[in-house]
């Protein structure tokens, strides 16, 4: 038996205008969580998810992480902008093993405009069941510790041994393709200028204000 447990979380989205929209809520219904949980999720995570979509008027599927990786990444550091602001926000506090259902106003997902099979103005429906939450490299604290030549940029090598570090801390050392495929997304997101470093400020992005 998997009791449900459904909690809204009231988000006052700033607008323009510097007024909130209390219409523009995320909706979490919890539809399982494991016993165990030794980790939750939180902003400048690295969370390992699997993610379907649905359109909330009819139900029909417009995104599955499963078939589907193209631009859509599997890895993503939570609460940073990587995701749509919707699943950032209602991906926080998620233990490893943990399904959810996220219902996310337009607002907070694809806008007025739309994107691809998903119409204007139309709430969203995820079904997220996240695999893995560890520290990210987001935190300033892990830049200072990934930034072993203390220059305020890192590179690949460097970001590697964190990466490594962690896991290997967790118990659950990777081979070394997981940990390339990994860096190449990071870098593929960060380094927004490709020189092959995530510098302080490319990093810095991610230190935005909390809700
Ligand atoms: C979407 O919503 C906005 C604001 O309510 C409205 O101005 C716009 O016309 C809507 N667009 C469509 C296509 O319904
Ligand atoms: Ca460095
Ligand atoms: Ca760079």
């Amino acid at each position: 038996m998997c009791p449900c447990i459904i909690l809204t979380l009231t988000l006052y989205y700033l607008n323009s205008a510097g007024a909130a929209e209390p219409e523009d809520q995320v909706q979490i219904q919890v539809l399982f969580r494991p016993e165990e949980c030794n980790r939750k999720s939180k902003k400048g995570d690295l969370i390992n998810a699997h993610y379907d979509g649905f359109l909330e008027k009819d139900g029909s599927q417009f995104y599955c992480s499963r078939s589907d990786k193209q631009g859509h990444p599997q890895w993503f550091v939570l609460g940073v902008g990587q995701v749509i602001r919707g699943l950032d926000v209602g991906m926080m506090d998620m233990c490893a093993g943990e399904k959810r259902k996220v219902t996310v106003p337009a607002a907070l997902a694809f806008g007025q405009t739309g994107k691809g099979p998903v119409p204007p103005n139309a709430t969203v429906v995820f079904e997220v069941e996240v695999l893995s939450v560890s520290r990210g490299p987001r935190s300033m604290e892990a830049f200072g510790q990934m930034d072993l030549d203390q220059d305020k940029s890192l590179t690949k090598g460097e970001v590697k041994e964190y990466l490594k570090l962690e896991y290997e801390k967790g118990g659950k050392p990777r081979d070394e393709p997981f940990y390339e495929k990994i860096l190449a997304d990071i870098f593929w997101k960060s380094d927004k200028d490709q020189d092959g470093q995530i510098s302080a400020k490319e990093y810095n992005i991610y230190e935005r204000d909390e809700l």
